[in-house]
C-alpha cells in the first residue's frame, strides 16, 4: 500500500493562528518513519502553497471566504490526484475547514469508481454551521454543512454533486460541543452522532461496531481526525479544546476498530496548532494514534 502525505498549512479557516504549522509538527514527530516502520511505501508531496491568512473579521457570515476557497481547491485537486493513482492520502493540516475540499475529492473519486462511502468524523464539534448560523464566522466549523450542500457554492459544489454526501455516509463520533443553531440543523439533516454521553453509556466499542457496521469490499472508509476529539488532557495543542473527551485507552481502542476493518483508504489529520501545544506532545500523540489506524498490533491477534 502506497501512502501520499500532503501538507495543506492553512489556518485560515480558524479562530486562532497557528494550525498552519500542524504538517510540519507531524512531521517532526516523526510520522513518515512510523508508516515507513509499520511496511509503507509513503510519498512525501511535501505542502501545498495557497494564500496568506488576512486575519480579519468576518463578512457575511464567513470569514476568509476566498483564502478558505482557493485552499480547499487546492487540497481537493491534490487528493483527487493521489486516489487517482491508487494512493491513500493522507491530508495533514491545516484547520478543518479543509474538510470540505478533501472529502469532496474522496466523493467525486468514489461516486466515479462505483464505490460506497463512509465517513468517520472524529471530532468535539459536528461543524455543521451556516453563515446564518455560526456564531464566530469561522470556517472550521462550517466543512459538513458544506457536503450536505449548505454554504458558498464553490464548496457545495466542488465534488461536482450536490450534496456530496448523504445523511447515511457519515458517522460523527465524540461530540460534545454543538451550537445552538447547529443542534436544530444537525438533527434535521439526520446524521449518525454519537456524542459523547452516548459513549459514556455504551462504551466505545459498542460506539465503534455501530459506526463501522456493514463494511463490504465495495466502501471506501474516509476518517477524518479533527485532533479536539480527544481530551485536551492528552492533547492541549489545538484551537478549541472542549473537556470530557475520550481518554488515551478510548482513542486508540477506536483507531484499532477502524484499523481491524482493514477498509480505510484516506484520512485527515487537522487542527492541530502547535503554537498552543507542549513540547509537540498532541503532535506525537496524533502519530501514536495512527500507527494504531495503520494496524499496530501489541500481540499477535487471530
Ligand atoms: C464552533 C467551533 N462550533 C464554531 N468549531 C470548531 O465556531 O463554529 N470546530 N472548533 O472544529
Ligand atoms: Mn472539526
Ligand atoms: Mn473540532
Ligand atoms: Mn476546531
Amino acid at each position: 500500500n502506497k501512502i501520499s502525505l500532503i501538507g495543506v498549512p492553512t489556518d485560515v479557516g480558524a479562530g486562532h493562528r497557528g494550525s498552519s504549522m500542524g504538517p510540519e509538527a507531524l512531521r517532526v514527530a516523526g510520522i513518515t518513519q512510523m508508516l515507513e516502520g509499520m511496511g509503507l511505501e509513503v510519498h512525501d508531496m511535501g505542502n501545498l502553497h495557497g494564500p496568506a491568512n488576512p486575519f480579519t473579521a468576518p463578512k457575511d457570515g464567513y470569514r476568509h471566504l476566498n483564502e478558505v476557497i482557493q485552499w480547499n481547491q487546492l487540497a481537493h485537486d491534490a487528493i483527487y490526484a493521489e486516489l487517482k493513482r491508487g494512493h491513500l492520502p493522507i491530508m495533514l493540516g491545516g484547520d478543518h475547514c479543509l474538510g470540505a475540499g478533501s472529502i469532496s475529492a474522496v466523493a467525486r473519486y468514489c461516486r466515479e469508481q462505483g464505490k460506497e462511502l463512509r465517513i468517520i468524523w472524529l471530532d468535539a464539534h459536528t461543524d455543521f454551521n451556516t453563515a446564518e448560523i455560526t456564531p464566530s464566522g469561522n470556517m472550521h466549523g462550517m466543512p459538513v454543512a458544506c457536503l450536505f450542500g449548505h454554504g458558498p457554492k464553490e464548496l457545495v459544489e466542488m465534488s461536482g454533486q450536490v450534496p456530496a454526501l448523504a445523511a447515511k455516509n457519515i458517522y460523527q463520533i465524540g461530540i460534545r460541543s454543538v451550537d445552538e443553531g447547529e443542534k436544530q440543523f444537525i438533527h434535521q439533516a439526520g446524521i449518525n452522532v454519537f456524542d459523547m454521553r452516548y459513549i459514556d453509556e455504551v462504551g466505545m466499542r459498542q460506539t465503534m461496531e455501530k459506526a463501522l457496521a456493514g463494511l463490504n469490499d465495495n466502501v471506501h472508509l474516509h476518517v477524518s481526525f479533527d485532533v479536539d476529539f480527544l481530551d485536551p488532557e492528552i492533547a492541549p495543542g489545538v484551537g478549541t479544546t472542549v473537556r470530557g473527551g475520550p481518554n488515551y485507552r478510548e482513542a486508540q481502542l477506536c483507531m484499532e476498530m477502524i484499523a481491524d476493518t482493514g477498509r480505510m483508504a484516506s484520512l485527515d489529520i487537522v487542527e492541530l496548532n502547535p503554537a498552543l501545544d507542549v513540547r509537540n506532545l498532541t503532535a506525537n500523540i496524533a502519530v501514536e494514534l495512527v500507527e494504531s489506524l495503520f494496524g499496530k498490533n501489541t500481540l499477535v491477534r487471530p
